[in-house]
């Protein structure tokens, strides 16, 4: 191909993939702010109204008819703080008692022979972060401590001393082991004035917000939406570590050379993803 030929195929390419790149962050921000307006519901509806107006069969059913509002989650679910102290009296509240995360994988640990599928009680921590409310779909998180899971651990202290919606890196998620990632907010007791320190913040976090966000299945639901996609190839990667990117979205096939390379901001400074682009075949 002549060099006009092969400026015109990327131009094309680069404007295919910008494209893609921006509907993508478009959805993904509409999502992130449906999950703080979420948050606050929460704050507003459980914490702050005595006795409070949600339990999970509210939350499940509000979830899942305003769904349509976070197009890229396929779940949200909600986490409390619990201190130690409290553990017994919490547990005695809601019925169940706090779980570990991991449990599923070493069944040698299980304590109670008689049902081999039961997760482990949890071990005494300082404080555990309990799933309380959960959309159906991920209705098996519930009694989970979230803290007992490296990625939602970490993300969760992030997002309370933070105040802003913080994500994971993506990870297989329990019980699909699908690939996805979280995106957390926390809820706080009362609002905080805008030069909180994080002890504050920590100090003042209730509870946690997450949205579950599962690349792989809406990623490609929002790409079938656009012509040609038959043509070109879409691969999205967590580059927060720039040596050892992580694939979010697509396949690791070879396409034709030339490439175009579309940043995508998806809120948290703390992260950095990227959109990368190909054409299927050779010219
Ligand atoms: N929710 C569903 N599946 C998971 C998961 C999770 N975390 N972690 C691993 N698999 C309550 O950030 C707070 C939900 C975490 C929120």
């Amino acid at each position: 191909m002549n060099s006009q030929g092969i400026k015109k195929r990327r131009e094309t390419l680069a404007s295919m993939c910008d494209e893609r790149a921006r509907m993508l962050q478009d959805q993904f921000n509409v999502s992130m702010n449906h999950l703080q307006a979420l948050a606050i519901l929460i704050s507003t509806f459980y914490h702050s109204k005595e006795p409070s107006a949600i339990d999970q069969m509210t939350f499940a059913r509000y979830a899942e008819r305003t769904a349509f509002e976070r197009p890229l989650t396929s779940g949200v679910a909600y986490a409390v703080k619990v201190l130690h102290s409290e553990r017994e009296e919490f547990e005695r509240n809601q019925g169940w008692t706090i779980k570990r995360m991991d449990s599923t994988e070493q069944s040698t640990a299980c304590k109670d022979d008689s049902a081999p599928e039961a997760q482990e009680v949890s071990p005494v921590e300082e404080e555990y972060a309990p799933v309380i409310f959960a959309q159906d779909a991920y209705k098996h998180v519930i009694s989970l401590d979230m803290l007992s899971g490296k990625e939602d651990c970490e993300n969760i202290l992030r997002a309370r001393e933070s105040e802003k919606g913080v994500l994971t890196a993506p990870f297989p998620l329990l019980k699909s082991k699908r690939l996805g990632v979280i995106l957390t907010y926390a809820v706080y007791k009362r609002e905080l004035p805008s030069n909180a320190s994080p002890l504050e913040r920590i100090q003042a976090a209730i509870g946690y917000l997450g949205g579950i966000f599962d690349i792989e299945a809406l990623v490609d639901k929002l790409l079938h939406q656009l012509a040609c996609k038959q043509s070109i190839m879409v691969n999205v990667y967590d580059t927060t570590k720039p040596n050892k990117p992580i694939r979010m979205y697509g396949s690791n096939m070879m396409g034709s050379g030339i490439y175009h390379c579309s940043t995508l901001h998806f809120g948290d400074p703390f992260r950095n993803h990227e959109m990368q682009c190909r054409f299927k075949y050779k010219p």
